[in-house]
């Protein structure tokens, strides 16, 4: 099975996608997901000029191969750029491969391990009233586990909570709500102002709030986006267990690995990390030393589904979980693989779903359901995702970025 042609499809319906599809000699074509979001060129340009030329010719069914000859080959090793791209080839490889055998790829990953992957979406509101109606929104959609995001008094547009009718705000399609887009198209990034001690202030009480009015049961995730100091997210974590949250995730900028040490000692609050992680390499002493309860890697840009099935074999020694990232900047390429994936792994905790504007269901056409409150893959041979050219021709590439974010002092701050 040689690989004859390898294009990649920048597109932009509704956001901007990276998308690599890799064609063998029968004519079959395998699609992976390169969209690292803000950087979108940065990938697409990585793999034409200097993925492409090396994938020609070689036989598409060497999967892991493939994976050594481009992670070793480059030197140059990891970096969200590298993985990614790397992502997008396993990803096309692995599709064509399970269209070669004609299953769908669960079960060339072991399969069905479940019916489908519990999802959480994006409950978020600048206010109580507003954050109230965006939970019963969901439920009343069928999800069954939600993240909750608020704005902070005294602060503007913070991450996470989407704004009315703004630009970018929540959109509907016949009725269906689908999230907010934090990239912003534009030449440069929005500024946003942030103050920890106000948001530390204010959160807990959100969560107090949110248990009274929906009760004990339903499961409660927050993300935090880095932001916080060691001692400022152990001192989150201690005041939110009485909320029993799912998670509480990226606590910190967690490049430093071992602060987390620090984080742990003080919370039983479950923690989840490594949206921006792209390699085993960066969970290694969070696993060995049971630092985190859930792995946020997605696999478009953690290696692929070679990259991250390795991380969670890993993870699971450790009763480690799944916890896929899965925004709108994940492309619906990047989320089938979650989806086959996290229905095949022993170790799979819960998936993120964020809903795709309409537009880009009309240039990806993926056989993903969502159904009592999970993403259920297709039975057809491979991801089950089609790309349409002709519709992603009418959606040319825009630049955006994601907002940065300052303190009230103005210094640059983790967004
Ligand atoms: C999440 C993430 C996203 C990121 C986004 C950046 O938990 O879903 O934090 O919202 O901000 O993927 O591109
Ligand atoms: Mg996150």
């Amino acid at each position: 099975m040689k690989i004859t042609g390898a294009e990649v499809l920048v597109s932009s319906p509704g956001r901007n996608f990276v998308t690599l599809r890799i064609t063998v000699e029968d004519g079959t074509t395998g699609l992976g997901d390169a969209t690292l979001n803000g950087r979108e060129l940065a990938v697409a340009a990585y793999l034409s000029e200097h993925l492409v030329p090396l994938l020609i010719g070689r036989d598409a069914h060497a999967i892991e191969d493939t994976w050594q000859y481009l992670y070793r080959g480059a030197y140059w090793r990891r970096g969200p750029v590298t993985m990614t791209a790397i992502a997008a080839v396993d990803t096309a490889l692995w599709d064509l491969k399970a269209k070669a055998a004609g299953l769908p790829l669960y079960q060339l990953l072991g399969g069905r391990s479940r019916e489908g992957c519990l999802v959480y979406g994006h409950a978020s509101g600048a206010g109580l009233p507003q954050l109230f109606d965006s939970i019963t929104e969901h439920l009343e959609q069928g999800y069954r586990a939600i993240r909750i995001q608020t704005g902070v008094p005294g602060l503007g547009a913070v991450y996470g909570v989407a704004g009315g009718a703004a630009p970018g705000g929540p959109g509907r399609d016949g009725g269906i709500r689908y999230d907010y887009e934090p990239a912003k198209r534009g030449p440069l990034p929005a500024e946003e102002a942030w103050d920890t001690r106000a948001y530390l202030r204010h959160i807990p009480g959100v969560f107090e709030a949110v248990r009274n009015e929906f009760g004990p049961e339903l499961p409660l995730l927050h993300d935090a986006h880095h932001r916080l100091t060691p001692i400022q997210a152990a001192k989150l974590g201690k005041s939110l267990e009485p909320y029993d949250l799912f998670w509480l995730e990226d606590v910190t900028p967690a490049e430093n690995q071992s602060v987390l040490r620090r984080v742990r000692e003080h919370t039983t609050t479950p923690l989840a990390i490594g949206e921006v992680f792209n390699t085993i390499w960066d969970y290694r002493e969070l696993f060995e030393e049971q630092l985190i309860d859930y792995v946020r890697s997605p696999i478009t840009h953690a290696g692929g589904i070679t990259g991250l099935r390795r991380i969670l074999d890993y993870a699971s020694v450790y009763q480690i979980k799944s916890g896929v990232h899965g925004p709108t900047d994940v492309s619906p390429v990047g989320l089938a693989a979650a989806i086959h994936l996290g229905v095949a792994i022993p170790n799979f905790g819960i998936q993120e779903y964020m809903r795709h504007s309409a537009a880009t269901g009309e240039v990806f056409r993926s056989e993903i359901r969502f159904s009592d409150g999970m993403l259920v893959p297709g039975t057809s041979p491979g991801l089950g995702v089609d790309y349409d050219d002709v519709v992603a021709a009418a959606h040319p590439y825009e630049a955006a970025y994601l907002p940065v974010n300052r303190l009230l002092d103005g210094s640059m701050h983790d967004w």
